[in-house]
């Protein structure tokens, strides 16, 4: 059975985005390999974050992936802060990693972009992501579009490694979804959708209400043919609601473009609304069970033990390999 990892950032409540192209194909993924689901808290803090909130936020995060389907008997859910294991593998992955290499990642360029002051971490971001998933000898990384220049360079650090010292690492492939592995903003559709974004309209979180969902997509920027039509280029707008509709319909683009032929704009965006209200409802109750139980902090407890058992045991080789600590006589 091949293992997965994956990981999601507790900066915020997540958004659709990270639904469509993360988290509904961890759901999937779960009963035919072995997964890990990580809280990543470490990189989390690369950008500035509020002590309370930030809490708030992983709490949160962790009972979204059990109300999305995520099954605790069947994957290993756990806050990467609870393995220290991932700090020290980070520590060496940055000990191979070239600064120019790290300073090339356009997610390093966007975030510190006419920022004044930008934390150390964030450039080392990567090296600690390559971490997460060298620890488990992870085959597969289902992930949005915005992670394959990460998962490249954990490719390249992985090699690096077995190459200079010892062929310890399996070097990881990435997986990303045919329908919305780039869903993109409300307000901007030529810009990727983001938790964190500034404009709370550009976003649709997965705690909305209905109410609220239906507003954001009524005032989601289209253009002014009125022509339901997957043209990424001119029409980036509606092409962006058509794949969230797809998706959370299980239908190709094709299908609702056929299925929208005709229809206006209005009608089509109550359709958008309506299917994304349909995915979030069950999700939203789930959580509110979830979120205040000791049943969390127990999943949460067994996730942490069993992550770190094979974390260690990983990272003990690769402390050898290169020649860390000692040899007892
Ligand atoms: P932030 O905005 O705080 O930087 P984010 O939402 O962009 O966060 P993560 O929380 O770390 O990023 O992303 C978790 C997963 O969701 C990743 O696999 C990422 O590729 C995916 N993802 C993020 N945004 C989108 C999006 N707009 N469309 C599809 N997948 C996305
Ligand atoms: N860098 C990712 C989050 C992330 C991750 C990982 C994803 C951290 N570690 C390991 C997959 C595997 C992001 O910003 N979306």
């Amino acid at each position: 059975m091949s293992t997965i990892f994956s990981g999601i950032q507790p900066s915020g409540t997540l958004s659709i985005g990270n639904y469509i192209g993360a988290m509904k194909h961890f759901v999937e993924l779960q009963n035919d390999h072995n997964c890990y689901f990580c809280i990543v808290d470490e990189h989390a803090i690369t950008v500035p974050q509020d002590r309370l909130k930030l809490r708030q936020n992983i709490r949160s995060l962790a009972a979204l992936y059990l109300a999305a389907g995520i099954d605790h008997e069947k994957a290993t859910l756990f806050i990467q802060s609870e393995v220290s294991a991932h700090t020290q593998m980070g520590w060496i992955l940055q000990s191979i990693s070239y600064i120019g290499e790290l300073e090339r990642m356009t997610q390093f360029k966007d975030k510190s972009n006419g920022k004044e002051a930008v934390s150390a971490a964030l450039l080392t971001y990567p090296p600690l992501m390559a971490a997460d998933i060298l620890l488990y000898n992870t085959d597969i990384v289902p992930v949005g579009d915005d992670q394959k220049q990460h998962l490249e360079l954990t490719r390249n650090l992985a090699q690096r490694f077995n190459n200079k010292f010892n062929d310890i690492f399996t070097v990881p492939d990435i997986s990303m979804p045919e329908v919305g592995a780039r869903i993109m903003s409300l307000q901007d559709p030529l810009k990727k959708m983001s938790k964190s974004d500034d404009n709370e309209k550009a976003f649709i979180s997965m705690l909305d209400e209905p109410k609220k969902i239906e507003k954001k997509i009524k005032s989601a920027v289209t253009d002014s043919e009125g022509i339901v039509k997957f043209d990424k280029e001119n029409k980036p707008g509606i092409a962006n609601l058509m794949t969230i509709l797809a998706s959370c319909t299980d239908k190709s683009v094709k299908d609702v473009e056929a299925d929208f032929e005709g229809v206006g704009y209005g009608e089509f965006k109550a359709a958008v609304a309506e299917s994304v209200i349909n995915v979030l409802a069950p999700i939203q109750q789930r959580y509110n069970d979830l979120i205040n139980s000791e049943k969390l902090d127990d999943i949460l407890d067994d996730g942490a033990n069993r992550a770190a058992r094979v974390a260690n045991k990983n990272l003990a080789k690769a402390k050898k390999a290169i020649g860390l600590g000692r040899v007892k006589k």
